[in-house]
């Protein structure tokens, strides 16, 4: 069995989390292509995502999947597939990540076990408190700000519910999501987030490796306490 991962692991893995599925990608450009530009300009955990219209399925998601996680191992970063722990488990990937609306979260406990992460997804401070009780290493917390890549969104929380999660004493390492980029990302730091997650500011820049590296460079300012 492997070991759980520690928190400080956690952390840092969460600081530039990119996501991304086939159908997040400009027209005509490969998936492979925009993960491993992410990875070179600073990429520190990818969440597979196939979701939405025109979403993969079958065989060809699986295919994408274990050229996704094989990029990911050559740079040493986790590879997390969202809401498919069966997937997961088939492509060897580090962890799964859950929202409200997929398999439960303590159920998907169950079935990875104590040494892969599981991430869930989390709009409010009930249900961060919900996701800690059923076994979460961390939580992805949004929409933080408006974003059109995910089609049933909830209304943009800001910050505060960063801070409202926070002010609960709930602890576990938070990611912020929706609608993030390099010019808001410091703020979501400082309310109280260990990282930053991604997809549209990444997997549609024209240059997906310079967009990873100013996410993670304002990132490490707001958390070096520029
Ligand atoms: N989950 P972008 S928002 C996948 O609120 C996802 O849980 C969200 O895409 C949530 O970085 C979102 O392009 C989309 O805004 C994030």
């Amino acid at each position: 069995m492997t070991a759980a991962w520690q928190d400080a692991a956690i952390r840092s893995a969460l600081r530039t989390y990119f996501i991304m599925g086939s159908n997040n990608c400009r027209p005509g450009v490969r998936p492979e292509h925009v993960l491993a530009e992410a990875l070179q300009g600073g990429a520190t955990l990818f969440q597979y995502r196939e979701k939405g219209t025109d979403a993969l399925r079958g065989k060809e998601r699986a295919e994408l999947a274990w050229r996704l996680r094989l990029l990911c191992r050559e740079h040493g970063v986790p590879f997390v597939v969202n809401d498919d722990a069966e997937l997961a488990m088939e492509v060897e990937a580090d962890g799964v990540h859950v929202g409200q609306d997929d398999e439960r979260a303590s159920s998907v406990r169950r079935r990875i076990g104590a040494g892969r992460l599981l991430g869930v997804s989390a709009y409010d401070a009930a249900e961060a408190e919900a996701a800690v009780r059923a076994g979460a290493d961390y939580l992805g917390v949004g929409p933080i700000y408006a974003t059109s890549t995910k089609e049933d969104a909830k209304t943009a929380s800001g910050i505060r519910a960063i801070e409202a999660i926070r002010a609960r004493c709930i602890a576990l390492p938070i990611v912020a999501i929706g609608g993030i980029s390099a010019a808001n990302a410091a703020e979501v730091i400082r309310a109280g987030a260990d990282g930053v997650s991604a997809i549209s500011a990444i997997s549609l820049a024209e240059e997906p490796r310079e967009a990873a590296r100013r996410l993670a460079a304002a990132v490490r300012s707001s958390a070096d306490g520029a």
